[in-house]
């Protein structure tokens, strides 16, 4: 993160280097090349299959929301209202007179939010840390979320006049990462505010890759604006090369950038240190893939509240939206987070989808119908070149996964 409160160029460069990648993927245009054959064959007409297996349930930790499974049964309207809170949710990401208020009247000094809960908050100015209250003038009503502040929210405090502090004005934020309130889902929860980087871990065993949240979350990455960084964590654990890279290879084809490490035996841990040094990095992925081990392997003395976010279970699930910034010693912050699938992903719609993977809307173009959205269609090129295996199979399963969860 930034406290100036913009990307920095180099960070707009990572971010635009990242954007070129995706649409000059060589795995694309190898498909494009072959579209022509697809469009005169036009074959496969398989219905589409619900599967579920794909998604290792077992490995699913207790603080991961499913999608509400009552929307399929909702009444039109009900689903159209739900639709529109969780559009306004995403569309209100700040205050825009916040900073000509700040211009007019000095409201305070300015701060960043460690971490934050309800209507309390750590915020660290100068270098110091202290406890906020936060003014109840920052509504729902006025934000379109939830919670008023979140960790990475650059604010304004001032003195409460009895020795405490209070945030008054949240500043605009550049990047925003929210997730549906697991009770009062679909309003919207800020997890992160003004995050560059999403550091996507996953282990390769134990538990086993999950790539439909890896496909998940850089879709969240993308629509926020913010850098997506694969992070495959206990390579100690892979026994067979040849698996690891056909997994990987579509990432390696979308430009992504992938890193390779073990908390174990320290592979690939300097090069995690520099990739989060300077930057404002939130961490996502499902328990036990290695989030804590990690990041202490990269500073060990980190504090990590996150042992006590997971520990805790039962009815306090509301915990579980509660992130903490640590401060790295090469500059930057690191927020760890529980896995949570629904990850930036609120208004979402099916039109939208495709673009989110890119290798499957190269082919689009070749299917029978215009308006072909590669689920059940007959004369589906996405369908044939996932045949010739042009696509990976892993990532047409996530898109059709996805789709199948989204509002009509
Ligand atoms: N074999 C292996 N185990 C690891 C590695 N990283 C973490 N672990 C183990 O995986 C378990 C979960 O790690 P933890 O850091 O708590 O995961 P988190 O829930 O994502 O924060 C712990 O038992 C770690 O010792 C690794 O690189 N290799
Ligand atoms: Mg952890
Ligand atoms: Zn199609």
């Amino acid at each position: 993160m930034n406290l100036e409160g913009k990307i920095t160029p180099e960070q707009a460069k990572r971010i635009a280097e990242h954007q070129r990648n995706v649409e000059r993927s060589s795995r694309r245009k190898q498909i494009s090349d072959v579209n022509k054959r697809f469009r005169r064959t036009g074959k496969n007409n398989r219905g589409h299959v619900r599967r579920k297996d794909w998604t290792d349930e077992a490995y699913r930790p207790e603080d991961e929301h499913d999608f509400d499974p009552l929307e399929r049964v909702m009444p039109r309207d009900e689903q159209d209202r739900r639709r529109m809170v969780e559009e306004a949710a995403f569309q209100t990401p700040a205050r825009d007179d916040a900073t000509d208020e700040t211009a007019a009247t000095p409201l305070g000094r300015q701060g960043l939010v460690i971490s934050a809960a309800g209507l309390s908050a750590q915020v660290e100015m100068d270098g110091e840390q202290v406890d906020c209250t936060v003014r109840g003038l920052m509504t729902e009503l006025d934000t379109g979320f939830l919670n008023p502040v979140a960790v990475g929210d650059r604010v304004l405090v001032a003195e409460d006049g009895s020795g405490g502090w209070v945030v008054e004005t949240v500043l605009p934020r550049t990047t925003l990462l929210s997730r549906p309130d697991p009770i009062l889902a679909p309003r919207q929860l800020v997890i992160a505010a003004n995050v560059d980087q999403l550091l996507i871990v996953s282990s390769w065993r134990e538990p086993d890759i999950w790539l439909e949240l890896i496909d998940r979350y850089l879709i969240a990455a993308e629509r926020n604006g913010i850098l997506p960084v694969i992070c495959i964590n206990k390579v100690d654990l892979i026994d067979d090369e040849s698996e690891y890279h056909a997994a990987l290879q579509p990432y390696v084809d979308l430009g992504c950038h992938i890193l390779r490490t073990s908390a174990v035996t320290g592979v690939g841990v300097d090069e995690l240190r520099e990739g989060l040094e300077g930057s404002s990095t939130v961490v996502v992925g499902l328990s036990g893939t290695g989030k804590s081990s990690l990041l202490s392997a990269v500073q060990p003395d980190l504090q990590l509240r996150t042992s006590e976010i997971s520990d805790f279970s039962g009815q306090g699930r509301h915990t579980t939206t509660r992130a903490q910034l640590l401060k790295l010693d090469g500059g930057g912050y690191v927020a760890d987070t529980p896995g949570i699938r629904e990850f930036g992903m609120a208004g979402l719609t099916l039109g939208e989808l495709p673009a989110y993977f890119p290798e499957i809307d190269a082919v689009a173009a070749a299917c029978r119908f215009s308006n072909c959205m590669h689920v059940t269609e007959p004369g589906c090129a996405v369908d044939a070149a996932a045949e010739e295996g042009l696509i990976p199979e892993s990532r047409l399963h996530s898109y059709r996964l996805i789709w199948d969860e989204l509002p009509v």
